[in-house]
């Protein structure tokens, strides 16, 4: 075998160990998810032929010709039997796109399908599209909302200057989507989600109203809206159902995770809330509930974070960050919830159903206030004085 061959051969048994590897779940952790070891999803497991012309007269030095940055905010859906991330894949260039990886059992060996999504345009291209959520809707079609981003052209001189709007595609496969026109909204959007039932005959959305690209301003959390046309989608009447609060883990911004999960007691939710500190902003993973028969009225808030960054997971290319845009819940309850660290990887943590209804239900609302906080501790050491 000539050296190259050698070495591409070497190349190839080193990722085929990454994909093969078998994830370990962590013992000691707080009872409501298990954590894994290993990330699922990371730059290395792209496809080396995504990296590498493996062509020895063009490539002698088997340098990668594209580089892959990282794997983030994914979503998720049970198709064919497999687990399946639509990842958000961030190449050196900074351009976002999206792909497919699937798993046998959900917690390990995720491998990307061949090709990267090709995704038809809207009416004005966009720069940069990320952060799919999946809903498989009653209608019968697979939607994927996403954040299309543009240069923001009214502020010629600021080439930092973007928009955020929620872009919308449908498929029954995966692979060949039908592109829709972008959400109409008064102000940028992002964090937008297709909730998976018509509720008024209409089509529901979570959104998360912004001022700005980054900046929320005036838009107080997460919001719900109904839409006459899913070509056409318009948010006519919106309205703010899971608002920020003051000295909370969503003070600066919050925002709807993957679409929520049915259950006889009501719909569980999946969010992220973001604080400023020193270091920057703080992004972590929150929980809630809404009323069966009313997906947008909010029934428990159990207070505090559910899911934040620990050890590894604080460092990456936006530290301190946890961001979840999937899950799965399967039929025997065990529920997935994938996530991003620091912008960089995807992790899986595993719970079910049950768990989380009761992680919901059971847990302290936010007092607002330290003296609440302290009271709320006490009633818990005086109800253990009786435990048995
Ligand atoms: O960098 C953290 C996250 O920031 C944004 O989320 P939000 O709109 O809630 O601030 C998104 O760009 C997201 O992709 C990113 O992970």
């Amino acid at each position: 075998m000539s050296d190259f061959k050698e070495r591409v051969a070497a190349l190839r048994a080193h990722h085929e160990e990454l994909l093969a590897r078998k994830n370990q779940p962590l013992e000691w952790g707080n009872g409501i998810y298990t954590r894994y070891k290993y990330p699922v999803l990371t730059a290395e497991h792209a496809p080396l032929e995504w990296k590498y012309d493996f062509n020895e007269k063009d490539n002698p030095y088997l340098m990668q010709r594209i580089m892959c940055n990282a794997t983030l905010n994914s979503g998720a859906i049970k198709f064919n039997g497999k687990y399946v991330l639509v990842a958000r894949v961030e190449g050196a260039d900074r351009k976002s796109f999206f792909a497919v990886a699937e798993s046998p059992n959900g917690i390990d060996n995720f491998r990307f399908w061949d090709d990267p999504i090709t995704m038809p345009e809207d009416i004005i291209p966009a720069t940069n599209i990320y952060d799919m959520r999946l809903t498989a809707h009653e209608d019968g079609w697979i939607y994927g909302v996403f954040c299309a981003e543009r240069h923001d052209d009214s502020q010629p001189g600021d080439l930092s200057a973007a928009t955020a709007t929620a872009a919308i595609a449908r498929t029954k496969n995966l692979v060949k989507w039908e592109r829709l026109h972008d959400l109409k909204s008064k102000t940028q959007q992002r964090n937008v989600v297709l909730h998976p039932e018509f509720v008024d005959g209409k089509y529901a959305f979570y959104t998360r109203p912004q001022d700005g690209f980054i900046d929320t301003g005036s838009g107080g959390g997460i919001g719900w809206a109904l839409i006459d046309d899913i070509e056409n989608a318009e948010i006519k009447e919106e309205t703010i159902i899971y608002p920020r609060n003051y000295h909370t883990i969503m003070e600066v911004k919050n925002g709807e995770g993957p679409h929520p999960i049915k259950t006889s007691a009501g719909w569980l939710h999946l969010a992220h809330g973001v604080r400023g500190c020193a270091s920057g902003l703080r992004y972590v993973l929150y929980m809630y509930m809404t009323a069966l028969e009313d997906p947008s009225k909010v029934t428990a808030m159990p207070g505090g974070y559910f899911l934040v960054p620990e050890g590894e997971e604080y460092v990456g290319d936006v530290m301190n960050v946890v961001f979840s845009s999937g899950w799965i819940a399967d039929e025997d309850g065990t529920v997935y919830i994938y996530y991003a660290s620091s912008d960089t990887r995807m992790h899986v943590a595993t719970s079910t159903v049950d768990k989380l209804v009761d992680y919901c239900q059971n847990t302290p609302a936010d007092g607002y206030t330290t003296a609440e906080s302290v009271e709320t501790i006490k009633k818990l050491i005086a109800k253990n004085k009786t435990a048995e």
